[in-house]
């Protein structure tokens, strides 16, 4: 039997003690917190970007849009896992808490930085949702770094010789990434290849709002990563919020979605998947089904990689 969910390496080097069962303890200034050890990368740009007087939307961007170059883990971004037909798809959604504006893209093909167009949605669309061939044609339209399509197929060639992909699950596919300013107000985005081996035009929860990535900016934000049609067939996210807006700490909300999903599912507590969760007040926690789930956080003192184990089933 797993031990519950409890963290937390080094919560002393931010500052507080963690309560018993929880994760996270309140942070007055900008706290940004991301999954992988790789969300480190993230949180850390992210909260410099927020520290040299950039918005919100441009820290969640710059913290992205390195991880996507870098193709951490092998899987954001370009050098992603590919799908079945040997290339890969990306996901990715951006969300900004003051007046609740989104942007999101899925099925992205050849474009080297989602979440620039996911903003580029956001920002220079009255859409919310660009998929696909619209999706690249967007994105080439707004300049945004792409693989010319003449290289595509070459590409393509060179991404079909690499290893077959790990299967669903096993890999660490995804960066979400959320941001709490100064002011309280709350951010999101995430990007991601998807799962290993996906089928062509596969859309996991990623890019759907409520799935892989909520914010209510009167209450939290929360993301996902995992087994993504395990996450969006509960809109877990959104479940995730809500629970504490109930008033739910951070890290209670994240384990008692995990524990509602394993008693609904019929996988029980094997659904391979994890949660960050942050609040208003600058408290954070995470919580994995079945997995020992490591997750970065940025503060003023500093950046961390603190882990929770996988939650004890009831
Ligand atoms: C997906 N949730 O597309 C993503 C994959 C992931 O760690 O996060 N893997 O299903």
């Amino acid at each position: 039997m797993h031990r519950a969910a409890a963290v937390v390496c080094s919560l002393f080097l931010l500052g507080c003690q963690a309560p018993q069962g929880t994760a996270g303890p309140a942070s007055a200034g900008p706290l940004a917190i991301a999954t992988w050890p790789f969300g480190a990368i993230a949180t850390d740009l992210a909260w410099q970007s927020l520290q040299r007087g950039g918005s919100r939307l441009d820290a969640i961007e710059t913290g992205i849009r390195e991880v996507e170059r870098q193709s951490c883990d092998g899987s954001v971004g370009l050098g992603g896992g590919p799908n079945a037909a040997g290339y890969p798809q990306l996901d990715s959604c951006i969300l900004d808490g003051p007046g609740q504006r989104a942007g999101s893209v899925a099925g992205l093909e050849g474009i080297v930085h989602p979440i620039s167009v996911a903003r580029a949605v956001m920002e220079h669309t009255r859409h919310v949702m660009l998929v696909g061939e619209g999706a690249r044609w967007f994105a080439l339209q707004r300049g945004i770094d792409s693989v010319p399509i003449e290289e595509l197929a070459a590409k393509k060639q060179e991404w079909q010789q690499r290893p077959a992909p790990a299967p669903q699950g096993q890999g660490h596919d995804t960066i979400t990434l959320l941001l709490r300013d100064s002011d309280g107000h709350l951010a999101g985005g995430c990007s991601t290849s998807g799962a290993g081996g996906k089928l062509p035009g596969r859309v996991g929860d990623s890019p759907i709002l409520g799935s892989g990535l909520y914010v209510d900016d009167e209450v939290g934000a929360a993301g996902a990563t995992g087994v993504g049609e395990n996450v969006m067939r509960y809109c877990a996210t959104f479940a995730i919020v809500e629970r504490m807006r109930q008033g739910l700490h951070p890290q209670q909300a994240c384990e008692e979605v995990v524990h509602d999903i394993a008693r609904r599912d019929p996988r029980r507590y094997r659904l391979d998947i994890c949660f960050v969760a942050v609040d208003k007040q600058g408290r954070f926690g995470a919580a994995a089904s079945n997995q020992r789930f490591p997750f970065a956080v940025t503060t003023a003192a500093g950046t961390q990689v603190l882990h929770v184990d996988a939650v004890s089933p009831r």
